[in-house]
């Protein structure tokens, strides 16, 4: 077999303005390893391969395939194996969803499940494969052996602080970046695995439970890199919690603000490791906004999802921690996640009260959701047989829109297809109240992002008039008939991808 592996993620209709990390890091290793890499990111936003251009390839280069699922779109990930099957000799599937249901990948036709974090295993899998060795000393791997399915021990914890940079110049730059600016979409780091949360609705079963991060030092050379290697001025830090570890925080910004480069960055974290000193220095050293996961206002609903054991000290935090974001010019993004079964209409109009009461401290606008149970969470284990969605993502038809998302979905109602889904089979007044609470935040956060795209007033506000008149015309349409939606709306919100991930 040639020493070429070929990364592949399926379309999933929601597109990667960025490339993914996890190819970045795997990629790597197998250059290492002396293999050759390909890749073909078909939900990248500007990647125009077909399922027949995917074929040619295969037969041409006959690489090991190693694709990448997520839960939601597990569905698309196994019609692509179904589609390329005949023309590969080897197919590896790895990523969050395959951790959790290796043999139901194995089922779906990929011939070896990684399970977990992959960069400790992934050159003996690779070596292993193309020298025709048995797969029996692989650690972290589920596969299949003479039609039986045989489990390895799995593979030892990834030391992250040795890791070699995540290689990006694997990827096709046009996939992702059309405009000059759009290098920015390489700007993504991930600087530790885990996170010290224990939330009921989180993932965590990929990283463990251990909380690892890498050394400040070892992350700038990573901005410093990206910097000078492809221009990026915009860095997103992907952590799930990246102000975790405080002194790190301060090194890092230390070091970020004494090189004075011209970059701005942005992360996401939680509201109980942050205090107004480490804001005061982010600000210093070039952060522009955080994503908050604050995902309620409701006592008794943060203490049911396991945000935090002490509701009053969070939100007063909370409240603080926009204050001072305000004071240091920060912009902020608030999570609000709902549509658990607990949720009532009185708890969702006083959710909504409180949301108002924050409004003008949220300048970068409003995200999270409506409860999707991944498996593997709490909320997923305690409720799946109740409310009957077990493996809910095998039935992609119940579940979601094929290819294609409405362009109300775009800025307006962006939850509207996790709320339809109505796991917890939420009454219809909470629903109509949920549906509610997440159009008024669409329509603050198209008046952001107008005003934020368009400095003059007027100009600002006739496209927020615009979008928003749009965005109502789209679901009204969608309601008619979805197909009618997608030939009418499309060519906008083909264009409006491009104005809405603009950094
Ligand atoms: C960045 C990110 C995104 C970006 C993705 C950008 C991109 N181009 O990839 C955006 C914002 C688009 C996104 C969207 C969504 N995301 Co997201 N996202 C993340 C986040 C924060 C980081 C992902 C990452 O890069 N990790 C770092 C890499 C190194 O890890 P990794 O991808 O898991 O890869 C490792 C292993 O999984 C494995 N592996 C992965 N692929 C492969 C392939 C092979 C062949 C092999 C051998 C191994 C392997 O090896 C890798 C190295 O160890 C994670 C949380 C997290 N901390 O990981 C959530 C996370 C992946 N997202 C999640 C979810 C639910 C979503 C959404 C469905 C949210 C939503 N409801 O809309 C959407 C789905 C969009 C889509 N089209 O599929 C969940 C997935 C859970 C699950 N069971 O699938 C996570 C884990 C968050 C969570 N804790 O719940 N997301």
């Amino acid at each position: 077999m040639e020493r070429k592996v070929l990364f592949l993620r399926a379309e999933t209709g929601w597109k990667d303005p960025s490339p993914p990390m996890a190819f970045a890091y795997l990629g790597k290793i197998a250059k290492d390893a002396g293999f050759e890499v390909l890749v073909e990111n078909l939900n990248a936003q500007y990647n125009q391969k077909n399922i027949g251009d995917i074929i040619e390839l295969i037969k041409k280069e006959n690489p090991i395939v190693g694709i990448s699922i997520f839960t939601n779109y597990a569905v698309d990930s196994y019609d692509l194996i179904k589609k390329i099957r005949p023309y590969c000799k080897t197919i590896i599937a790895g990523g969050p969803h395959v951790t959790i249901y290796p043999e139901e990948t194995i089922e779906q036709g990929a011939d070896i499940a990684v399970v977990g974090e992959a960069e400790a295993m992934f050159a003996n899998l690779l070596n292993a494969i193309a020298l025709g060795k048995k797969l029996d000393k692989v650690k972290g791997i589920v596969y299949k052996d003479k039609n039986k399915i045989k489990k390895n021990p799995a593979a030892e914890q990834v030391n992250i602080d040795k890791l070699p940079s995540p290689d990006k110049d694997i990827f096709r730059k046009e996939d992702y970046v059309k405009i000059k600016d759009e290098i920015n979409n390489f700007g993504g780091i991930l600087t530790s695995r885990g996170c010290p949360g224990r939330c009921t609705y989180c993932y965590h079963a990929l990283f463990g439970k251990c909380f690892r991060y890498r050394p400040a030092k070892n992350v700038f050379d990573e901005v410093l890199e990206l910097y000078k290697k492809y221009g990026v001025t915009h860095i997103n830090f992907i952590d799930d919690a990246f102000t975790v570890n405080k002194n790190r925080l301060i090194e890092l910004c230390d070091m970020l603000a004494e090189a004075k480069l011209p970059i701005e960055w942005v992360c996401a974290t939680r509201i109980d490791f942050l205090d107004e000193e480490m804001i005061s220095k982010m600000k210093k050293a070039g952060c522009v906004m955080i994503s908050l996961g604050v995902e309620s206002l409701i006592p008794s609903s943060l203490i049911k999802m396991k945000k935090t054991s002490n509701a009053e000290w969070y939100i007063q935090r909370t409240k603080d921690i926009l204050i001072w974001c305000k004071k240091a010019k920060i912009r902020i993004g608030v999570n609000i996640l709902t549509g658990f079964p607990w949720n009532s209409t009185e708890e969702i109009k006083e959710l909504n009260k409180r949301i108002k009461r924050i409004r003008k401290y949220v300048t970068q606008g409003f995200c999270g959701g409506v409860l999707q149970p991944m498996p593997n969470t709490e909320d997923y284990d305690n409720y799946a047989k109740e409310y009957g969605f077990e493996k809910w993502w095998m039935n992609k038809k119940d579940f979601f829109i094929k290819n294609h998302h409405p362009f109300f979905m775009l800025f307006y109602h962006v939850f509207w297809e996790q709320l339809q889904n109505n796991f917890y089979k939420l009454d219809k007044k909470v629903f109509r109240e949920i549906d509610q609470l997440y159009k008024m935040m669409g329509k603050w956060n198209l008046k952001i992002i107008s005003k934020r795209r368009f400095r003059n007033s007027f100009v600002s506000f006739g496209v927020y008039q615009g979008l928003l008149l749009l965005s109502k015309l789209s679901l009204f349409l969608y309601n008619i008939s979805p197909s009618l939606e997608k030939s009418l709306m499309s060519p906008i919100a083909n264009y409006s991808y491009r104005f809405k991930y603009k950094h």
